[in-house]
């Protein structure tokens, strides 16, 4: 039963998937400069408790992260992630510059925000369901997700290349939007996505590494990741134990993909 109460300031709903440590990410950055609270809510999709009625009034694209702020006098519902780091990064004017005073920098950072969740989250998405969950071997959106996720990676490596931070000069949403996803290639080399190939990925990943709550996400991280196996992986998703434990797709290994 999914309560609001006023006891914190926000209520989280996640499942420490990629799209809800961004907002870990922030609330952990808020509760360091801002002493903000808030109560972490799990909804484990593998029940389908993202389709239960309650949640559904929380987040009608019924996927988690959501937020409810509680801090005024009528809660405010906020859901996809990165409308939720623009959202709070409103509230509290940090990680992201004044409209007002800094427009060329206010408008990279929420360009690059958005470019992740409309570029980024999506070709990693799409690629690890087709390498992890799909039944049977589909070549062309193996083809067709592994491409788009090399050109994201090598479009961020590129701007990377050139800027410290991927909003511009200063830590931002727009870091945190794609650590959500990149925090993973730390632990483990999905989409071939090495040092050697992305050298300034792993760059910005030591340098935002440097902070306390990019410390702990990683920790949790790494957690998950101490035995890493694809059933392990798939686990996450489902309460199937013949998905989770079949050896599909039968025949991936035969799929050469391209890594220019
Ligand atoms: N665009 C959404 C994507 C959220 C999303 O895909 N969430 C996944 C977990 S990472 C989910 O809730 N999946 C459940 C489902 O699709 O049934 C966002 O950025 O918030």
């Amino acid at each position: 039963m999914i309560e609001i109460n006023n006891k914190v300031d926000f209520i989280f709903y996640t499942n420490g998937t990629p799209n809800t440590y961004k907002i870990k990410l922030i609330l952990l950055e808020l509760e360091n400069s801002h002493g903000i609270t808030y109560e972490s809510k799990t909804i484990d999709i593998t029940k389908k408790e993202n389709y239960s009625d309650e949640f559904v009034k929380i987040n009608p694209n019924k996927k988690v992260p959501a937020i409810v702020d509680q801090t005024g006098e009528k809660p405010i519902i906020v859901f996809e992630s990165v409308s939720i780091l623009i959202y709070l990064a409103q509230k509290y004017n940090t990680f992201l510059p004044d409209f007002k005073t800094n427009p060329k920098e206010n408008s990279d950072v929420i360009t690059w925000s958005v470019w992740q969740a409309a570029n980024l989250g999506p070709a990693f998405g799409q690629f690890f369901h087709f390498s992890y969950f799909s039944p049977t071997v589909q070549e062309y959106s193996l083809h067709r997700f592994n491409n788009e996720a090399q050109r994201v990676l090598r479009l961020l490596d590129d701007r990377l290349s050139v800027s410290p931070y991927i909003g511009g000069n200063e830590f931002s949403i727009a870091d945190i939007a794609s650590a959500g996803w990149l925090l993973y290639l730390n632990f483990v080399p999905f989409y071939n996505a090495t040092k050697e190939r992305f050298p300034n990925i792993f760059k910005w990943l030591d340098l935002i590494g440097q902070r306390d709550a990019v410390k702990q996400v990683n920790q949790q991280i790494s957690e998950g990741f101490k035995n890493f196996s694809t059933a392990g992986i798939r686990a996450l998703f489902t309460n199937d134990p013949e998905l989770i434990n079949a050896k599909a797709p039968v025949g991936i290994e035969n799929v050469v993909l391209k890594y220019d």
